[in-house]
């Protein structure tokens, strides 16, 4: 009996053993591929990291660009003129498709589109930090447009060349129409800028307001970035975020200049040795306390989301009611 107990112990930790040589194996294996810039496709093997660590980003992805549709969404009855309208209509429109396409990415790594929904909806799920601002005038549309859409360009454009095959090809159609959006603010402050002097206050007090959030988008600075280090190794972030910040600030400053506004930083510099902008210290208690929830519009942004989930629930009723219609006559001809 007690041979017997020694021998299934032994035979028990042998099993274990051979399967953590396979697992140490596969590891590898994908290690190699991800750093010879093969996609990893959704049936492939993965490491539980992995799968947990886009699961997060891509889903906190979506959420952001569905809760994102709301500041410029307050604007759209407001437009100044029909064009506008439309043109922020259309801009508006795209975040939800942006928000689409990323839940499917997401549900290719095996959770549901439903169980994010109510991870964001029940206040579990994070999204940018960025949406957690007013937007009290017509320029903050277009300070969104040109530094939000900005930084979400600056961020993206690497995502393209994400090790996820699914994320990397929502990527490069969403970088299209960033690109697009990110024209039509700068177009807006342009206009402004251009205008009468109360058109330029506007113009430069939503630059103020917008500035130092959109730098936050980019996350915490690197040395309290919990995911970076797994992310850079596994291809799926290719910066840090303090370098995707500093690129950022150096294409925008010129931006800014050219508009004729001031950024709201006493301390930023041109840093001739290192070739780049130094800027102030960034407030990241406030950071800290968008996070917890106590931004300036958290609750609304999170209320609005369940208003709109609860009013579009017969919408989701009469598709899945259409669907089953659909499957029951398909069978039924099958038959
Ligand atoms: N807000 O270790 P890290 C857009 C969290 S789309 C809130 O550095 P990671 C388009 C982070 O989740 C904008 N939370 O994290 C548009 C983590 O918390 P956790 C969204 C943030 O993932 C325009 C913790 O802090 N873009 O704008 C933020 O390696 C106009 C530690 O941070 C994306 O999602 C933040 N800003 O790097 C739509 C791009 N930053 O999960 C409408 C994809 C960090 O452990 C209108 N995402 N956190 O609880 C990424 O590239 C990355 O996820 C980062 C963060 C860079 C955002």
């Amino acid at each position: 009996m007690y041979t017997q107990g020694l021998d299934a112990a032994g035979a028990d930790a042998r099993a274990d053993s051979a399967a953590s040589d396979d697992e140490a194996a596969l590891l590898q294996r994908f290690q190699r591929r991800v750093d010879a810039e093969e996609k990893i496709e959704p049936k492939d093997w993965m490491p539980e990291r992995y799968r947990s660590t886009l699961i997060r980003q891509i889903s906190q992805h979506a959420h952001s660009e569905i809760v994102g549709m709301l500041p410029e969404g307050n604007w759209i009855t407001r437009a100044p003129t029909l064009q506008r309208k439309a043109i922020l209509i259309a801009k508006v429109q795209d975040e939800g498709g942006h928000g689409a396409y990323l839940y499917s990415a997401a549900e290719t790594l095996g959770v549901s589109r439903d169980q994010l929904i109510d991870q964001l909806l029940s206040g579990k799920a994070k999204y940018s930090s960025i949406f957690n601002y007013p937007t009290p005038t017509w320029a903050d549309v277009g300070a969104i447009g040109w530094l939000v859409d900005g930084a979400a360009i600056m961020n993206q454009i690497p995502l393209c060349r994400c090790s996820y095959g699914p994320y990397a090809r929502a990527m490069v159609r969403v970088c299209r129409e960033e690109s697009f959006h990110q024209r039509q603010g700068y177009d807006i402050m342009l206009r402004l800028s251009q205008g009468s002097a109360a058109q330029r206050r506007m113009a430069q007090e939503a630059l103020n307001r917008w500035w130092w959030p959109a730098l936050m988008m980019f996350g915490p600075p690197d040395a309290d970035s919990t995911h970076s280090s797994d992310s850079q190794r596994w291809k799926i972030k290719r910066f840090s975020n303090d370098e995707l910040r500093q690129k950022f600030v150096d294409f925008t400053v010129p931006q800014a200049q050219f508009l004729g506004l001031t950024v709201p930083d006493p301390e930023l510099r041109w840093n001739e040795a290192a070739e780049r902008h130094d800027i102030g210290a960034i407030d990241w208690r406030e950071f800290e306390q968008v996070l917890k929830g106590n931004g300036p519009c958290n609750a609304e942004r999170l209320a609005a989301r369940r208003s709109a989930h609860e009013q579009g629930a017969w919408v989701r009723e009469a598709a899945s009611a259409y669907a089953e219609k659909r499957r029951a006559r398909g069978a039924s001809r099958a038959a």
